[in-house]
């Protein structure tokens, strides 16, 4: 259902989003709310400006103790390594044994309930990747509401690559995984993939709006959604479509409504007696869209599965590149999404490498023989070495 907001509400949208201080952002999106009509259609636009206003607010109040010199918990952490995952589950998971398992982070283990209370993060070695493992305080019932750290927690798993999502097999599993999975659907943070993928990327004063279906627009036209976009104010912007997308998924896109985020679920506590019903409960529940990986931190079962499954969920591949001159390839890889073509990787590499891109030559294990001189559209996979010449 469309938000069918006013010229007005829109414009007010557009003096938000170009507000820079968070104070000066949260009047603007004070005034927009009080513009937006209340009826269905506007039902997760309204929630979800709340939210964002609440984010404002903290990320003040954070600014404010952090002058005072008053350490406060994290609301962010930056990102380090090839990916953010962040583990999220209710209390007493194990989330802190698996994060002193993984990595070399220093956290508290208890049986006492909410013994974590901020963001802890550690960095976790797989291959020659390295994944950062952020624990996140526990989920809990209202959570997404703002109870407790939920905005901290919530707000960490919106800005992650991936998610584990932890269970006690001790407890009742379905239940917490329904918790769970409430709380990101009221965060608006969605674990299975959706049917559309709607990418905005805003860019200088008179780029102009470049609109670039690669799936399908379902209820509109290229110049209906342009349309849409210029009345909230986006004059230059590549908008990328990818899959089915509807005109309320764009404007979703420009509210930074839904976000998809890869999930894993992992399966603490293995060790005790009669999981197997558990396991299938759960696999029942989930089905064949999201993992199951049971593990036992307490008996350390199943940790190395950990670092592919991570690896698998990212659906990424590695990339390694060589100069031209140069013997061997880079040894760290560069991490592109799977299906990715030479001419993306040449992107990666530098934003304007690939106009002068002329061919590649690719080291890969399919291949009959290797290297091969290939195009800028070779699809690439994971492990291959690829060498790319200039004009
Ligand atoms: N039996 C068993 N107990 C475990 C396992 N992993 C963790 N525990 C126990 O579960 C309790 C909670 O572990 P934590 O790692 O602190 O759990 P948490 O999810 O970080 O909990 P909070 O941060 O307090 O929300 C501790 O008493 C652990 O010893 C496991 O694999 N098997
Ligand atoms: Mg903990």
């Amino acid at each position: 259902m469309p938000a069918n907001l006013t010229a007005e509400a829109k414009h007010k949208w557009r003096e938000a989003s170009q507000a820079r201080r968070p104070e000066e952002k949260i009047e603007k999106l004070r005034e927009f709310m009080s513009l937006v009509p209340k009826h269905k259609g506007t039902e997760n636009l309204r929630a979800q400006v709340k939210r964002k206003i609440a984010t404002l607010r903290r990320e003040i109040a954070e600014k404010k103790r952090k002058k005072a010199g008053v350490g406060g918990p994290k609301f962010f952490v930056e990102k380090e390594g090839d990916a953010q995952i962040v583990v999220l589950g209710p209390t007493n998971v194990g989330r802190s044994s698996l994060l002193s398992l993984l990595t070399n982070a220093k956290v508290e283990i208890s049986n006492y309930p909410y013994t974590t209370k901020e963001l802890t993060p550690g960095m976790f070695q797989h291959q020659d990747l390295q994944f950062q493992i952020v624990e996140a305080p526990a989920l809990m019932e209202g959570s997404a509401d703002g109870g407790a750290w939920g905005l901290q927690t919530l707000t960490a798993a919106r800005n992650a690559d991936g998610l584990l999502l932890m269970i006690d097999l001790s407890r009742d599993s379905v239940e917490q995984f329904h918790l769970i999975s409430r709380e990101l659907e009221k965060a608006r943070i969605l674990t299975r993939k959706p049917k559309a993928r709607v990418e905005i990327e805003r860019k200088y004063m008179g780029a102009g709006l470049k609109v670039i279906v690669l799936g399908r627009l379902v209820d509109c036209t290229s110049k209906e959604l342009e349309q849409l976009l210029k009345s909230y104010g986006i004059h230059d912007a590549t908008v990328k479509i990818q899959g089915e997308a509807t005109i309320d998924d764009v404007e979703d896109a420009i509210f930074e409504g839904t976000v998809y985020r890869p999930a894993l679920i992992i399966a603490n506590k293995a060790d005790i007696p009669n999981i197997t019903k558990k396991i299938e409960e759960l696999k029942g529940l989930v089905g064949e869209e999201m993992k199951i990986l049971p593990i036992s931190c307490k008996e350390k079962l199943g940790l190395e599965m950990v670092g592919s499954e991570i690896f698998e969920m990212l659906d990424v591949i590695r990339i390694y590149t060589k100069e031209p001159h140069e013997r061997f390839p880079s040894k760290k890889p560069f991490t592109v999404r799977k299906g990715s073509t030479v001419l993306d990787l040449a992107k990666r590499i530098h934003s304007d490498f690939y106009k002068q891109f002329s061919y590649a030559r690719v080291w890969s294990r399919r291949l009959r023989f290797s290297p091969q001189k290939v195009g800028s559209a070779f699809i690439l996979e994971d492990g291959d070495t690829v060498e790319i010449h200039m004009k």
